[in-house]
């Protein structure tokens, strides 16, 4: 039984799930969910740390029974102190859990006065109005339940990006090793890198008598064969995500990519510039009469309708193609742009790593320099920094950079922004950091006006730099708070302050409409990884793609500058 990361951390989730329901002690849930979360930001697959007899109690978070727990999960997909919770809670109980302001007490409520068992039943209760008429309930919670319940409706069976890219980049390696087989590339949302994917779209090219059909639907992780011709499949993995794979002939290539990777509002507009030229635009080529005239290459596809090649995350109809035709397509931002990386923690909190670790990992990869900005006070289940420590941190920060470590630390804080919008420490020690990165973490629920308010009123203080993650927004999980986010951003302009686009796979906070909109206003984004540990600077790749469907180029983002340049902007001038 193969099984990835993603699906080893789901289980470890259900684990700690199903101990809130019981009550279990804290600590012990919350060393399940570590344990999750390790391994889904690992850059290995722990099937073959094992397979090489590797020893996983190495892993941050992990002792030896978490170890012989994931071991009997990559055995046998369980261990049978799972299957043992599973028989004593209700799965769909658990499902509950899952909808903000719902904890284990408050669902065991709804399980006994209202007999609610499930989603369905949920949203029954609380569109009749039973939910607020519990005590401790409120009607406030009531509509909060509701809101949630039809935002996920729409979300529902999707998958997050990044979770995405494992099943994705497994698949995609298995296919290359076939017999006659050509090339092999995920397109589709996936290659727009939209935020989340509903199926993935393989396309592959092969010779006629390559065996690449048999090989996909005999792919170990195969659930179900919904469909299986000669040149196209879909099947539905273990993990529920389904698959097409279409193979086409060499001389197909670029037209099928083009038509696979869309999106559909985007290639209807393509599909007609053709037909204005009497040409006609299909997944095999582009032809005229019946003669082909072009398709190898995507590059070629544009040229026919007289365009020059679209990037993927362009592709959604959203003013690409005008931007094409007046030869003004932005000139996006890559991964290999960034300089630096301006929020990452350390083990000061709830990071793994400490500062030199951090520190080497970033210069590893090129950087030039790094922000520590850990949590402060506020936040105290991170064990969040009060001055004191925060002043100890600064020095160490000195000492470090004095050693000429081959990379430049910076002096940060992710400060929390108060309800009443003041920030969680003095300005007199904001003062002392080259950056200031502000979040809210707390009181999601304010009316819009009052949360805008607070913002803006933090953005007010002279040491505010970077508004982190700006919507709070967990993808799929919790929805943004209520808050006027183009003011924000026409308000960053007047303060020459900054947004940032944080690549945490379950954030991708900015969007991409606001990054674009930022753009608009003259706004930079930093791109950062919100790294809790070395692993995380992995994530920084969705970050850009998030960057990347804003239309940013290098110039609209803060961290492709080099430090030279990047230090005089950290200065507030007002
Ligand atoms: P998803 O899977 O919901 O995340 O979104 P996509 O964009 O991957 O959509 P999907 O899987 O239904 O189709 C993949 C691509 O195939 C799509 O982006 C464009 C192309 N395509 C699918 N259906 C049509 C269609 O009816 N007309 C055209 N022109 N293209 C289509
Ligand atoms: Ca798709
Ligand atoms: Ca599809």
């Amino acid at each position: 039984m193969p099984v990835h990361n993603a699906d080893i951390a789901a289980k470890l989730d259900e684990i700690a799930d199903l101990l809130e329901i019981e009550d279990a002690n804290p600590f012990r849930i919350r060393a399940y969910r570590n344990a999750a979360r390790t391994l889904r930001d690992l850059s290995r697959e722990v099937t073959s740390l094992l397979a090489q007899g590797e020893d996983l109690t190495e892993l941050p978070g992990i002792g030896k029974d978490l170890a012989g727990k994931i071991e009997d999960i990559v055995k046998t997909g369980t261990t049978p102190m799972l299957d043992e919770h599973r028989r004593a809670v209700p799965p769909t109980l658990v499902e509950l859990l899952k909808i903000p302001g719902l904890g284990p007490k408050r669902v065991k409520t709804l399980s006994r006065t209202l007999g609610i068992r499930t989603l369905k039943d949920l949203h029954h209760a609380a569109r009749t109005g039973r939910i607020s008429a519990l005590t401790g309930f409120g009607e406030k919670l009531e509509r909060q339940i509701l809101h949630e319940l039809e935002a996920r409706a729409g979300a529902e069976g999707r998958f997050k990006l990044a979770t995405a890219a494992q099943y994705a980049e497994a698949l995609v390696a298995y296919l290359k090793a076939s017999p006659g087989v050509g090339r092999v590339v995920a397109a589709g949302s996936y290659r727009r890198a939209r935020e989340t994917i509903g199926d993935l779209d393989i396309l592959a090219t092969a010779r006629a008598d390559s065996p690449v059909m048999d090989r996909f639907v005999s792919y170990d992780e195969v659930e179900a064969v919904l469909a299986h011709g000669g040149t196209k499949a879909t099947v539905r993995l273990a993990c529920k995500l389904q698959v097409d794979l279409r193979v086409v002939g060499e001389e197909s290539y670029g037209a099928a990519l083009q038509y696979f990777t869309g999106s559909k509002a985007h290639n209807i507009v393509l599909r007609q510039l053709a037909q204005q030229r009497g040409l006609k635009v299909n997944e095999y080529g582009v032809f005229k009469e019946e003669r082909r005239v072009a398709g190898q290459t995507e590059e070629s596809v544009y040229a026919a309708v007289g365009l020059p090649w679209i990037p993927p995350e362009l592709r959604e109809n959203r003013g690409e193609f005008d931007a094409a035709r007046e030869g003004r397509l932005p000139q996006l931002v890559q991964l290999g742009d960034l300089r630096g990386d301006l929020h990452a923690h350390t083990n000061a909190t709830d990071g793994r790593n400490n500062l030199t670790e951090m520190a080497r990992t970033a210069r590893a990869r090129g950087f030039e320099y790094l922000a520590i900005c850990d949590h402060s006070q506020r936040l105290a289940m991170t064990h969040g920094l009060d001055a004191k420590r925060l002043l100890a941190q600064l020095d160490e920060i000195d000492r470090l950079n004095e050693t000429k470590p081959g990379i430049t630390l910076l002096k940060g804080i992710e400060v929390d922004i108060l309800e009443d919008g003041r920030l969680d420490l003095p300005d007199g020690v904001l003062g002392r950091l080259d950056l200031v990165v502000a979040a809210v973490h707390s009181h999601f629920n304010l009316s819009r006006e009052r949360q805008t308010e607070r913002i803006l009123r933090a953005m007010d203080r002279p040491h505010f730099t970077i508004l982190a993650h700006p919507s709070g927004r967990l993808i799929q999980e919790r929805e943004p708070y209520d808050v006027d986010l183009p003011r924000l951003i026409r308000q960053a302009r007047e303060r020459q302050c900054f947004l940032e686009v944080n690549a945490h796979p379950e954030r991708l906070d900015l969007a991409d409409a606001y990054c674009r909109m930022a753009k608009e206003e003259g706004v930079l984004v930093s791109i950062n990884s919100d790294a809790h540990s070395v692993l995380d600077f992995e994530n920084l790749r969705f970050g850009v793609g998030q960057a990347r469907r804003g239309w940013l180029e290098p110039t609209d983002v803060l961290n492709s500058r080099p430090l030279s340049a990047l230090r005089p902007l950290l200065q507030r001038t007002m």
